[in-house]
């Protein structure tokens, strides 16, 4: 039974800047302040924590669209940032775990553990597929958009200015990530141009229909087989919150009902640390300002259980 890293470098991402909701920017500040760093110590985790990243603003007059996305220079600019966090933590043999923010933050998070781990592969847990191009995006948010630029898919925008625009501002990205070596589970609200990406470039996706028919266990294994067949490549578990359904998880941007349970949820965290693997975490897009106090309260103590129980907590 292989071990993991027995540091633990908590890189919080103060970030709203790919999608138009106020409040997820303090989701990592709310994880934080419910006690997690001192949760994972429990578990016997060294933990790294010197305080959430400052990210300099840009500001949208500095920062008009680019084609439809929108905030394009400030969303490029702090997930660079964020890949040189995350892939600094994972060479010195840190387990980086990201706390968002909203989920644009993952062309850095995803970037970083790829410059560590090249043969890496992600395990990619939404409701969403956050797979838009800049051709097939409706609403711009590039919260919605951060696979396509990892898969280093082709950013039409309509007309060849602002393409070459977009190229330019998101240059940095390595697109290192290859089509098999990424999977999905909890998918439920996927654009139609979404769904086209992911069958032209045969990705494998487990929606809540696979959940239901096949149950989390046989799931997670078919995932796991698919991206990970000898079970000897590093893993990025990329979690968004929204994957849980809204009862358990109410405090996020996009809610779409009929998600993960608990259970669910957690299942796929114990087993991905079960196979001794992970090798960078990412918990994104809890909104503390949306819903009630209650809500935001039962969605901060899902989020450190999510963390937990990827970093081995066990029921027994
Ligand atoms: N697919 C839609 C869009 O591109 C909605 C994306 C919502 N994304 C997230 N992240 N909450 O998973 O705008
Ligand atoms: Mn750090
Ligand atoms: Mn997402
Ligand atoms: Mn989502």
């Amino acid at each position: 039974f292989l071990q993991g890293p027995k540091t633990a470098s908590i890189v919080g991402c103060p970030f709203s800047g790919g999608q138009p909701k106020v409040g997820v920017d303090k989701g990592p500040i709310h994880l934080v302040e419910a006690g997690l760093v001192q949760q994972l110590e429990g578990l016997g985790w060294k933990v790294n924590f010197d305080g959430h990243h400052q990210f300099e603003e840009i500001s949208a007059k500095e920062d008009p669209v680019i084609g439809k996305l929108k905030n394009p220079r400030y969303v490029s600019k702090v997930s660079q940032e964020v890949a040189k966090a995350v892939g600094g933590h994972a060479k010195k043999g840190e387990l980086p775990v990201t706390l968002g923010g909203d989920h644009s933050l993952a062309m850095g998070t995803i970037s970083g553990t790829l410059d560590a781990h090249p043969n890496a592969c992600v395990i990619w847990i939404d409701a969403h597929a956050d797979i838009n191009t800049a051709e097939s995006t409706d609403s711009g948010n590039i919260h919605g958009m951060p696979v396509s630029f990892l898969l280093g898919l082709p950013q039409h925008s309509g007309s060849s200015q602002s393409d070459t625009h977009i190229q330019s501002t998101f240059s940095w990205i390595k697109p290192l990530l290859k089509p098999s070596r990424i999977v999905y589970i909890g998918l439920r609200d996927v654009d139609a141009g979404e769904k086209r990406i992911l069958k032209q470039n045969g990705i494998k996706a487990f929606s809540m229909h696979e959940v239901d028919k096949y149950g989390i266990g046989k799931v997670v294994e078919m995932a796991l087989d698919h991206v990970n067949p000898n079970r000897d490549l590093p893993i990025h578990l990329s979690f968004d919150v929204d994957a849980l359904d809204p009862s358990v998880a109410p405090s996020t941007g996009t809610p779409v009902r009929g998600g993960l349970t608990f259970r669910e949820g957690h299942y796929i965290c114990e087993a991905v640390w079960e196979t001794g693997l992970l090798v960078a975490l990412d918990l994104m897009e809890v909104n503390p300002s949306l819903e009630d106090e209650s809500s935001v309260r039962q969605t901060v103590a899902v989020g450190c259980s999510l963390v937990r129980s990827a970093l081995g907590e066990t029921l027994l």
